[in-house]
């Protein structure tokens, strides 16, 4: 269906603006409204194959604005523009849009560049859960239930070894071996996980650099994307930091030569999350900063392998091989990353 068919749920004179597609995520359609060469708004078309829920996430919206409102004024996040009849989504047939405000004066980037561009985008995120101190996280309900349970993607990985395709299993042959040969990763979540000194927090979940919009001095100005922002350990959003950050080369990169750890940008994550978080976390947390990025680049080693053995249902693909590749190009990160920071 048109996105324009739904901007217009939201906008009497949706007809004065243009719409284009934007950004470049895996899960959701993404479009910026303008006028003339002017972004307004950003629409959004929700995945709802990955977000069964799209009320849960609207929710959860709602309950982490409410908290900031009445707390923390210098914290803040775009949120969601209501139709006119005052619904969070515009829904036909089970197609859900929904329109975010375009934060003026702000830029995202695509990759991280600079150690500034780490330790500024690190700052934001570690701000963003400290602000949420004292919330309770119970009111939050999981968008994607068991998304950053390690233990629970290892299930999906070992099921897939069983069920997945044949033919892809055995060409798979090395990187399996591979991710076996991890498998103390897994046992290192679990004992987190049932740690009380590794507290659940308010997390992002989903810590790329283009989820962090930047002012025109390029400081960070706010984060974004908050689908998937549920009660998680700070290990997710360190970690996927160090998985998107460190390396000049991202998960698509074939070229492997361009796929590697640069230490300065290490640094710089640790530095810009704990300014605000250091005096919230644990002795057992602060020990563990360096697993954050073993735990994500692993993670997604796994689910790309998991999603290759299932026929790509998950994240799609441009040729037969890609989610090999992309688990190929992870697994090359977490050695070297293995290699750096251990
Ligand atoms: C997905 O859609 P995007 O690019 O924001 C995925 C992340 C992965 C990422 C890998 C809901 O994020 O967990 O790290 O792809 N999001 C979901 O590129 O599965
Ligand atoms: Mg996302």
């Amino acid at each position: 269906m048109e996105p324009y068919l739904f901007l217009q749920d939201f906008l009497p004179d949706a007809g004065t603006f243009d719409v284009i597609p934007f950004g470049n995520g895996l899960i959701h359609k993404t479009y910026l409204v303008q006028r003339g060469a002017e972004p307004i708004y950003v629409l959004q078309e929700v995945n709802t194959a990955v977000f069964t829920d799209p009320l849960a996430i609207s929710m959860n919206l709602h309950h982490l604005n409410d908290f900031l409102v009445q707390r923390d004024t210098t914290n803040f996040f775009p949120m969601p523009i209501p139709t006119i009849s005052g619904m969070d989504y515009a829904e036909h047939s089970g197609t859900y849009f929904r329109l975010t405000p375009f934060v003026k004066g702000t830029h995202a980037l695509d990759s991280c560049l600079t150690p500034e561009q780490a330790f500024e985008a690190s700052r934001q995120f570690g701000k963003f859960t400290a602000a949420f101190k004292g919330f309770d996280t119970n009111l939050l309900k999981p968008t994607i239930p068991g998304f950053h349970d390690l233990g629970f993607r290892w299930t999906q990985f070992t099921t897939a070894l069983i069920k997945g395709n044949p033919s892809r299993i055995s060409l798979a042959h090395k990187q399996i071996q591979e991710i076996n040969a991890y498998h103390a990763l897994v046992e290192r979540y679990n004992t987190i996980q049932q740690s009380a000194s590794f507290l659940k927090r308010v997390t992002h979940h989903d810590t790329k650099i283009s989820n962090v919009l930047f002012d025109q001095a390029d400081r960070g100005a706010c984060v974004i994307d908050l689908d998937t922002v549920m009660p998680g350990f700070f290990i997710s959003d360190v970690g996927d930091m160090c998985r998107t950050y460190l390396s000049p080369g991202n998960e698509e990169d074939k070229d492997l030569s361009r796929v590697f750890v640069r230490k300065e940008f290490y640094d710089a994550i640790m530095e810009g999350y704990l300014e605000y978080m250091h005096d919230q976390m644990t002795q057992d947390e602060l020990k563990t900063m360096n697993y954050a990025g073993e735990f994500m680049i692993y993670m997604q080693a796994l689910r790309f392998l998991t999603d290759f053995l299932n026929d790509d249902v998950y994240y799609g693909s441009r040729y037969p091989m890609h989610n090999l590749d992309r688990t190929i190009n992870q697994l090359h990160l977490l050695n070297d990353f293995i290699r750096v920071t251990r």
